[in-house]
């Protein structure tokens, strides 16, 4: 027998070191409905798909994928539903950075403001230098503050529970010392924490915290702080993450450190830096953080996935 041969064409792009991979075509089609009944639909139906773009042999925990997918709201350039190795997430900052670079280097976008949907609510993005985007993201809150809990073995953990397109921990105690070298060291320490505020039943108001942040004092003067944030497929995000600086903007506006307009440089694990910034929402205790930080474009390929293959769907153990 002939084998098949699906096809899956993606375009590659690193924010803040942290990759995206776009399916631009051949991706699964997930019928009419809103984009958290498309999730559904991809998640019972195509969930290959997702573990072949992002997995090994084609890619690796780190990878955050997305599928554009044409939006009915007019008003929107595209709608897009992101994913990584463990499943699907709400929103992605340095994802939505790479879909406006991936956006330009398709020639479907050029300056201006550009209504982008996801499955948490539509953000809007803009270009304010070559490479650098501007995301203003979802509604995004503090939930709880110093919430206390004891890691077996660890000591005692004290954080925020906040929401910026995703669950948030924010680690307000963390004395360790937050570079990549110390990189397997941090992702141990960040995953027993995300075990126990599970074991504890601790999440956000309408669903599971889904990453762990920690904070320490930035390399970079110039920037306000450093962090280092566990993805839920247990990769880290090599970049500052979008949705998490989202999350400490939060926290901060909540505490009146920060005020609207006002700058915060995050800086992440290898050194590249959002920059952030909120005004208040008028309808809410929320805040509207912007998120700002650069892309390249880093790759163009066309996936292919053989019937004969037994690694089409991506390795998963
Ligand atoms: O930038 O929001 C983000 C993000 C989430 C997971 C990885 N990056």
């Amino acid at each position: 027998m002939v084998p098949m041969l699906q096809r899956i064409k993606v375009i590659d792009s690193h924010t803040g070191g942290e990759p995206t991979r776009i399916i631009v075509s051949g991706g699964p089609d997930l019928g009419g409905g809103t984009l958290v009944e498309q999730v559904a639909v991809f998640r019972d139906r195509f969930d290959g798909i997702r573990s072949a773009v992002v997995n090994e042999p084609r890619g690796s925990e780190v990878w955050v994928g997305g599928l554009l997918i044409q939006s009915k709201d007019p008003a929107c350039t595209t709608d897009i539903i992101f994913f990584n190795n463990a499943g699907y997430l709400g929103m992605c900052g340095h994802g939505t950075i790479g879909l406006m670079a991936t956006l330009r280097h398709l020639g479907i976008v050029e300056d201006g403001i550009h209504r982008i949907g996801t499955p948490v609510g539509v953000v809007t993005a803009r270009f304010t230098d070559n490479r650098r985007v501007a995301v203003e993201n979802v509604a995004s809150y503090r939930f709880r503050s110093d919430v206390t809990i004891d890691v077996p073995d660890y000591g005692r953990v004290i954080g925020d529970i906040a929401w910026g397109g995703n669950w948030f921990f924010l680690v307000k105690n963390s004395q360790e010392e937050l570079c990549v070298s110390n990189a397997g060291h941090l992702t141990n320490v960040t995953q027993r924490i995300m075990k126990t505020l599970q074991s504890e039943g601790i999440g956000g108001s309408d669903g599971p915290i889904d990453h762990v942040e920690l904070f320490t004092r930035p390399l970079n003067p110039d920037n306000h702080s450093r962090n280092f944030v566990l993805c839920p497929g247990g990769a880290y995000d090599r970049s500052p993450c979008g949705t998490g600086t989202s999350a400490k903007l939060a926290c901060l506006a909540a505490d009146g450190v920060l005020a609207p307009g006002e700058v915060w440089r995050q800086e992440g694990i290898l050194g590249t830096v959002f920059s952030g910034s909120f005004r208040n929402d008028e309808e809410s205790e929320s805040i509207i953080p912007t998120i700002e930080g650069e892309a390249y474009i880093c790759g163009e390929a066309e996936l292919i996935l053989d019937s004969e293959d037994p690694f089409r769907m991506g390795i998963t153990s």
